[in-house]
This record gives C-alpha cells, structure tokens and sequence, in this order.
C-alpha cells in the first residue's frame, strides 16, 4: 500500500466511510460544505483550494459574482467544513502592472511550497493562461509572471521542487470552451520562466468518461510509490459536456511517466447538487487535505459549477483501486 508523504493533520475534516458504500470515495453527508450563497455578492462558490493554516485552515476559492464575474476570494475555518469567506475579493500586488492588469480569475490551487503558499488560476490575460501569485498569510497577495502564453488552464504545482525545478502540470487550450485537452508537464528554474515540457496524458476514447479533454486537479500528494494526481475528466454526452474525476500515479522523479491510470471515473456527478446548477454534470476536484499519519484524504470539489462539496478516501483504497482499474 501507498504511504503518503507530509505532516500529519489530526484535525483533517473527516467522515468514516458508509457500511454500505463499496465504492472506494464517499461524498461528506452534509454536501455542499460551501452553499452558493455564502458571501452577499456571490452567484456561486465553487471549484475552490483549501489547506491547512495556523490551527485551521485557509483557502482560495472561485466565485461568480452577481454580475457574473469570475473572481478569487479567500476564506478561513477551523474545521474544514464550516467557511467564512471574505466579503471583496483577493488584489493581488505586483512589480508590473501588465501582469496585476484584471480580466477575470478562476479555479485557483493553493500549494504550500518553500514556506509560502502559492496560488496558480486560470487568469484572463488576452485568452485564459496561468495565472500564479503567493500569500503568506491569507491577507496580502503578490502575482509573479503567468507561467504560460495564453491559452491554458488547469495549472497545478508541485509541492516541491523536482530535479532542482519548480513543477507544474497544465492543460494547454484555446479561447473558447476548449473541446480538447492533454496534460503537459513543465519546469523552471525561478516560477518566471518555465521549459523542459513534457507530454504526461491524453484523454482517450478507450474510457469515454475522459474522451474529450484531461485536466489536473488538486496538488498532485506525494506517495513512496509515485505522485497521486487526482484529475477531471470529460465526456461529451448528446445534452452536453459531463466533469468526473479519476486518478494517476505519476513517476516521483519523472512526473510526465504515468504509473497507473485509472480506466473507470473515481467520481462522477450523481447526486442532486452535482447534476442540477448553473452548470450541470460537473464534479470538479481543485484541492485536497491529506493526513499521512492516518491515511485521509478529503477532496472539495465543484458542484454544478454552483457549490463545493467535499468527498473522502484513503490512501490504501485509493491506490488498490488505481492499481486494479488501470490501463
Ligand atoms: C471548465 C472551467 C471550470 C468549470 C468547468 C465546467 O472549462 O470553466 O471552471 O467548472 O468548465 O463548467
């Protein structure tokens, strides 16, 4: 079995699995953790990265506002479950104001790294690219470069450096609601200037849940045996596009080698908050706590682009089940 890498986190939020669920992750009862509603100008909360802070937790999390805006937030809790967001959202600061100019934020990773913990989104800059900042204390934010030239989304860093780099996986695209989608592996030397790209997935017909586009989610969690990257998946259904997610070990020391690859989805929207909102069908992982001590791992996830819920896993049944369902 996977032993997973990092600090123990007894206070992870945390709900034992069902008797009767035999499915190896299981939605909190409670879903969503974070209701649409939860700050006066939001339309919806969704898609949003939490992770540990101080004696509780911190996160970035994405709301459209009632103008439809797409803009990042942060919020605190002492539980994991139960969120306080702020009222305006983050404005980040930067040495040019080229980069800190404002079109529109969305899906932020948070990745604690170095001692700081740094941001990347899906950041407006003439078409979508990767936007990435850093925060020390959830109050003050400071943007660095985008990583990539428009068009990409989907940038999700490593929470250390690998072969002396910085890491990042991304999900080069287009401007429109991109019809397709590999996840590509990169590096730089100082989060400014990023090369060594290298090819991880494609999506692939084989297992129609993941057939038209790939995309990372959380930060991918350290194991003995590999990167445990937990990613979204899409199908194109005859009513539409359909968001679930699975799950692959990467090669710790070469990241673009997939280990395992899961043919079945982890999860895919079922229940009603998943599959009714303002976009329907879409379980969208962007974060996730992890306790190595114990084996935990909670995932939030977007809900109908609508909320956030959070599901639950371990370890030892996560990894059983990516090696019995691989390619
Ligand atoms: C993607 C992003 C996500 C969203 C998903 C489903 O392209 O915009 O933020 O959750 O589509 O609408």
């Amino acid at each position: 079995m996977s032993k997973m890498i990092g600090s123990p986190l007894p206070n992870i939020p945390w709900q034992d699995k069902p008797a009767a669920c035999t499915e190896p992750i299981w939605r909190y009862e409670r879903n969503p953790v974070i209701p649409r509603n939860a700050i006066p100008r939001a339309n919806s909360i969704f898609n949003s990265a939490v992770v540990p802070y101080g004696d509780g937790f911190a996160g970035v999390f994405r709301c459209d506002d009632k103008e439809r805006r797409q803009d990042l937030y942060t919020g605190f809790s002492s539980d994991g479950i139960n969120w306080t967001l702020e009222n305006d959202p983050i404005r980040f600061t930067a040495d040019d104001p080229e980069i800190n100019r404002h079109e529109y934020k969305y899906d932020p990773r948070v990745c604690l790294l170095d001692g700081k913990y740094y941001v990347t989104w899906c950041n407006g800059y003439h078409g979508p690219t990767i936007g990435v900042g850093y925060t020390e204390d959830f109050k003050s934010y400071v943007q660095l470069e985008n990583a990539f030239l428009p068009y990409n989304r989907n940038g999700v860093l490593f929470p250390r450096k690998i072969g002396g780099n910085y890491a990042m996986v991304s999900r080069p695209s287009d401007m429109g609601h991109t019809a397709f989608g590999d996840i590509f592996y990169s590096e730089s030397p100082d989060l400014v200037y990023w090369g060594k790209h290298r090819h991880v997935m494609a999506p692939t017909d084989e297992t129609p849940w993941q057939s038209l586009k790939i995309g990372a989610g959380p930060t991918p969690i350290e194991t003995d045996e590999g990167w445990l990257l937990i990613y979204h998946g899409v199908l194109l259904s005859c009513n539409g596009y359909v968001y679930s997610f699975g799950a692959a070990m990467l090669d710790l020391a070469e990241p673009w080698k997939v280990l395992y690859r899961s043919r079945p989805y982890l999860m895919s929207p079922q229940e009603l908050y998943e599959i009714a909102g303002d976009v329907p069908n879409v379980a969208f992982p962007c974060a996730a706590l992890t306790d190595p001590a114990n084996g935990k791992i909670a995932i939030y996830y977007g809900c109908a682009d609508t909320t956030t819920g959070l599901a639950f896993t371990t370890a030892d049944e996560l990894t059983a089940w990516l090696k019995g369902n691989s390619f």
